[in-house]
């Protein structure tokens, strides 16, 4: 359902109390033109933190309430701040609490707000959105099945109570929550969401508190390490929630923090793909250095659709509970999620590893790995390929992002070793963790060749930027 568009003229902000020509003043325009989604996001915008409450009144129906607050710097004057939001209704938007100008433009999805002062670089202010009706409707023509991207809203069914999640990547937050929708400005959240009782929620970081009152319970929980935007899981369901001994795998042994979140109707071979997430979270923090988040788990929805590495709690549709998918989505919480592309033409970087590690795993468990790579190779080979950076939407999650990502892994771990390549994805991890926690292509490649050599640099480079295939790396057994 499409809403009429409110333009900024019809709300007068472009004509009353024009902002005094300052045009070096000026970028608020400037979108952060990514390769792909060159729409999203504003130049000089730092979100650094998003204090979220959500309340689901009838779950399983569009409708939501939302009022968060962002708190906000910037690296240049802004004049305005520009958010991306396709959501529902906003009914008021205050600029350190007090109430300022503001107009939705529906086609560009963006939320312009005009604060009383310029924001300076270095300072902070905190912006608050209240916005109430229904999310916006944002297809992602490039999934077979036709994907909704953004809020979901499980309908009650028979006997099932209805049930809402979000699936947001790459772009689906902004049908929800107005924010710096792109992976380049990670940020922290808390997330409180309020349902109707006997519901329970759930999203990333760990539960700080429940509050029950007359009708509804309020689930709290803090994301205190930064993630890129479309990495943020909320849902709301009937769940079963599974609490399992912490593990100590976390920085400097610290303990992770293991739930998972399983609906009713959950038939038991589901529960099956999950009974080995401790074992993996220690395997994968042997090859990648300590798990990057305070919690671990699976939310498992029942929709058929792709899984999603929602940080700290992944979201497992019931179709996609294999064990070889749950280790791959554990592995993006180190790539991906500490590790965030800067740029969508980057995801390879992220898909590439979650790949890999489930050739990890397989040796793990005792099976061929070098054979599971010859698998991608064929795959490859018969499919055709593309050089690894995607040059549109529907390159983002296509066989070479995964498999010809994975397989570059590969040809590094063949030409360096096997202690080595465990070095490197410890260095890579904490070295592109720090700071934006993002990494691009071309710092990925100039860390190769700092770390593991120009000899390295140009076996990865032949396979990140040729056309054709290069044959089929060896790991020594
Ligand atoms: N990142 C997901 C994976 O682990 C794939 C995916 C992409 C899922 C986009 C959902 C989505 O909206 O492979």
């Amino acid at each position: 359902m499409r809403r009429p568009l409110l333009s900024l003229l019809a709300l007068g902000l472009l004509t009353a109390a024009p902002v005094p020509a300052q045009p070096a003043l000026n970028p608020s325009a400037d979108t952060l033109r990514d390769p792909i989604f060159p729409e999203l996001g504003q130049v000089g915008l730092d979100v650094r933190h998003y204090d979220l409450h959500l309340t689901v009144t009838e779950p399983g129906t569009r409708e939501v309430r939302g009022v968060v607050t962002l708190t906000l710097t910037s690296t240049r004057p802004l004049t305005q701040v520009r958010l991306d939001f396709l959501g529902p209704e906003v009914e008021a938007v205050r600029w350190n609490d007090r109430a300022v100008p503001f107009g939705v433009d529906e086609k560009a999805a963006k939320l312009t707000v005009t604060p009383p002062a310029p924001l300076r670089p270095g300072a902070t202010a905190r912006l608050t959105v209240e916005y109430a009706g229904t999310p916006g409707e944002l297809e992602d023509p490039d999934f077979p099945t036709p994907l909704l991207l953004g809020w979901q809203a499980v309908p009650a069914e028979g006997g099932r109570a209805g049930a809402n999640f979000v699936l947001s990547e790459p772009n689906g937050t902004h049908t929800f929550l107005p924010s710096n929708d792109h992976p380049s400005d990670k940020a922290t959240f808390t997330t409180r969401v309020t349902v109707p009782r006997g519901y329970v929620a759930a999203a990333s970081g760990v539960e700080t508190g429940r509050v029950d009152a007359a009708g509804t319970s309020t689930f709290t929980f803090s994301q205190r390490e930064p993630i890129p935007t479309y990495a943020l899981g909320v849902f709301v369901d009937r769940f079963l929630r599974v609490d399992e001994s912490a593990v100590p795998v976390g920085v400097g042994g610290s303990a992770v923090v293991r739930r998972d979140f399983f609906p009713p109707e959950t038939p038991g071979p589901v529960r099956a793909a999950y009974v080995r997430t401790d074992e993996a979270l220690r395997l994968l923090s042997e090859w990648f250095g300590p798990y990057p988040f305070g919690a671990y788990g699976v939310a498992v929805v029942t929709p058929r659709l792709p899984a999603l590495e929602t940080a700290t709690l992944s979201t497992m549709p019931l179709n996609m509970s294999t064990e070889r998918t749950a280790v791959h989505e554990i592995a993006h919480q180190w790539f991906g999620n500490a590790v965030t592309p800067a740029t969508w033409p980057d995801v390879w970087l992220s898909e590439g590893m979650a790949a890999y590690s489930e050739l990890l795993w397989t040796e793990h468990l005792g099976g061929d790995g070098q054979a599971y790579a010859a698998r991608w190779h064929a795959n490859l080979t018969r499919a055709g390929t593309r050089p690894l950076r995607a040059t549109r939407a529907g390159e983002l999650f296509d066989l070479s992002t995964y498999q010809r990502g994975a397989l570059t892994f590969h040809a590094l771990r063949a030409e360096i070793g096997d202690a080595a390549f465990r070095d490197f994805l410890r260095a890579y991890v904490t070295r592109f963790s720090a700071g934006a926690g993002t990494v691009s292509t071309p710092a990925f490649l100039a860390f190769v060749r700092e770390r593991a050599g120009a000899g390295a640099e140009a076996t990865v480079r032949r396979w990140v930027e040729e056309r054709a295939l290069p044959p089929l790396p060896v790991v020594g057994r």
